[in-house]
């Protein structure tokens, strides 16, 4: 039950507990601007904590005070006193860290790799695989890395799986291996889809995940797609299949790094107010940090566990993973040995 709040819930229900006499309106903006997360996700929290009857809120006709319920304090005081969720999260920390550095060594290795839209993703397969252990045997849950160029993300967080070993890493993109730039399905079962020509992933996501309610099959569907290959006219017909088919087992993930290729998103092709637009296809979004492995792993906690539509997570993230000695506005970068060492360093301390 606990694991069914995300950090940005919690963060609500304990600031609520210190709150006095504010509306919802004025107290989530000033959580907004203090927290640095964003006000429509703090609104989307909120709605969901109401939902669950854990607070209560005025209208702006008939503004009243937010307050816990409650059952809300009494949730609030169990999650200020448990500590479980955060043993999670830092196992979640540690397999990201060893990703990352895995994903620096195949872009050397091969001296021709993704390594930036890699970094990117990184954080967010490793949680994905951390909460739904995806693809794997016995596993129910699938999982389509639709931005195939982020292969060396998928194939580093499979060797923490011990599905492939850290040495058949380094043989990244070489004649003869199973690590093909882009996951090749025919070399590699754990590769449920091959990919690399962007915008096909949520549509065959959109097929697996209508197939396992036909036929009365459990576990979840989660494509993880670039900010840029929202461009792909045939995503947005999938956006649309998914919420008309009801499909609450089916979970896009967009890697929103705003860049595509060497230009930004939003100078080439506008995506925003990308929330808004994927709300009115009758998707429920959620906005996180997609550079925070507690907060991706506690989301997708909760969506595991509450979800009753299509569900997109926005995953904000930078292409250097958040290692700040590394550019963020590359496409294809390989790192010097220089670069490397440094990096190593920074990726320590982030994920200290
Ligand atoms: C159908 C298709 N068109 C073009 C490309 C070439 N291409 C590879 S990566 C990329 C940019 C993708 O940007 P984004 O989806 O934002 O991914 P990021 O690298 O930022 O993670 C493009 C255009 C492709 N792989 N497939
Ligand atoms: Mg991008």
């Amino acid at each position: 039950m606990l694991k069914a709040f995300n950090e940005n819930q919690r963060l609500i229900l304990s600031s609520i507990s210190k709150n006095k006499e504010a509306t919802a309106t004025s107290f989530l903006k000033e959580l907004s601007e203090m927290s640095a997360i964003p006000l429509s996700t703090l609104k989307l929290n909120t709605k969901i904590l109401r939902e669950l009857d854990l607070v209560t809120y005025g209208t702006p006709r008939n503004p009243k005070p937010i307050r816990l319920t409650q059952t809300g304090k009494l949730i609030s005081d169990i999650l200020a006193a448990s500590n479980s969720d955060f043993k999670k999260w830092t196992r979640g920390k540690r397999l990201s860290k060893e990703v990352k550095i895995n994903v620096l060594k195949q872009a050397i290795s091969s001296q021709s790799s993704h390594l930036p839209s890699s970094l990117s993703a990184n954080d967010l397969v490793a949680s994905i695989f951390e909460v739904f252990s995806p693809n794997l045997r016995n596993s129910e849950n699938s999982f389509i890395l639709s931005k195939g160029h982020a292969a060396p993300a998928l194939y580093a967080t499979l060797a923490e799986k011990k599905v492939i070993s850290k040495d058949e890493l380094l043989s990244l993109g070489s004649y003869g291996s199973r690590l093909q730039s882009h996951p090749e399905r025919r070399y590699l079962p754990e590769v449920l889809v091959s990919t690399g020509s962007l915008g096909q992933g949520l549509s065959i996501g959109v097929g697996i995940a209508l197939g396992k309610k036909i036929k009365n099959k459990k576990g979840k569907v989660i494509v993880l797609l670039g900010d840029g290959e929202l461009n792909e006219g045939q995503v947005w017909e999938a956006i649309m299949s998914g919420a008309h088919h009801g499909l609450d087992n089916l979970i896009a993930i967009v890697d929103r790094n705003f860049r595509q290729l060497n230009g930004s998103t939003e100078k080439i092709k506008r995506l925003e107010p990308l929330e808004e637009k994927w709300a009115s296809f009758g998707w429920e979004v959620i906005v996180v940090n997609g550079q925070e492995t507690g907060e991706v792993v506690s989301t997708l906690e909760y969506i595991k566990h509450n979800q009753t539509k299509p569900v997109v997570v926005i995953a904000l993230t930078q292409r250097n993973g958040g290692i700040k000695s590394l550019r963020e506005d590359l496409f294809h970068y390989v790192p010097t040995a220089e670069e490397y060492e440094r990096a190593v360093m920074d990726i320590n301390e982030i994920e200290s």
